[in-house]
């Protein structure tokens, strides 16, 4: 068949289907849409208290950081957990409001940055923090985060604050981690960084309702395959007998 066949013989045959592809064309491409977005986890970054956390489920203070030298490679309080492979140092201007003692902030600052996560795993939907850093400037000092979820990442992005404001990440799909960063002119992870903050708050995503299969039935499974047995011994038993 010549080309030009082919091709008459593609549109004729096609014509009337395209013609009712283009009436629901709208309608396919919004439920993809729909869906892609459904699937698609969307963090947004907020400023001021309240902005992303309208419950807070979970705190931590860090009050209890005092001294300097004190490891918060593993750092849990209030069923959150707070990771930097760090040692603390206090009693520093932090967050532009004076000297201050009991907040998180690894001394000496890495090229790493801060992990956030629940000790439960429970996911997270608003998340907010007083925000500080170890650079005693505000300007060109960059927030740098990613949010992470089933071991993909669902968000980044980076934003200049200044020392003292209280920043937040909602995204109502939930995400398990933020890793948080701030250093000089930081866009992306791996520069240096010394992140600082206190007064966490964590709203929790919904708990997922469990699966249908995991609905404990009271042994009505394992009575409904007896009676099968049964049923099944008997027909044996009849087709024999016939
Ligand atoms: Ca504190
Ligand atoms: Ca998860």
């Amino acid at each position: 068949m010549k080309e030009s066949e082919q091709s008459m013989k593609t549109s004729q045959s096609e014509s009337r289907p395209c013609g009712y592809g283009l009436r629901v064309l709208p309608l396919i491409l919004g439920a993809l849409a729909g869906l892609a977005f459904e699937g698609k986890a969307l963090t947004v970054t907020t400023i001021g208290t309240g902005s992303s956390v309208t419950t807070a489920d979970r705190t931590a203070t860090f009050d209890c950081l005092t001294k300097a030298f004190t490891c918060v490679d593993c750092y849990t309080e209030g069923g959150l957990t707070i990771s930097e492979p760090e040692l603390t140092f206090v009693g520093f201007d932090a967050f532009g409001r004076g000297p201050a003692t009991g907040f998180y902030y690894g001394g000496g600052g890495n090229r790493g940055f801060v992990s956030i996560t629940t000790t439960d795993s429970r996911e997270i939907q608003g998340l907010e923090f007083l925000y500080g850093n170890g650079f005693f400037a505000d300007q060109f000092i960059n927030t740098c985060w990613e949010t992470w979820k089933d071991g993909s990442m669902v968000g980044s992005g980076y934003f200049e604050a200044c020392r003292g404001t209280v920043v937040g990440w909602n995204d109502p799909a939930g995400f398990d981690e933020l890793r948080v960063a701030a250093g000089p002119y930081l866009t992306r992870f791996g520069g240096f960084q010394a992140v600082a903050l206190d007064n966490l708050c964590v709203q929790l995503a919904a708990a997922p309702s469990p699966s249908p299969h995991a609905t404990p039935d009271g042994g009505a499974s394992v009575l409904l395959l007896g009676l099968s047995c049964l049923a099944l011994v008997a027909a044996r038993g009849r087709l024999r007998a016939s």
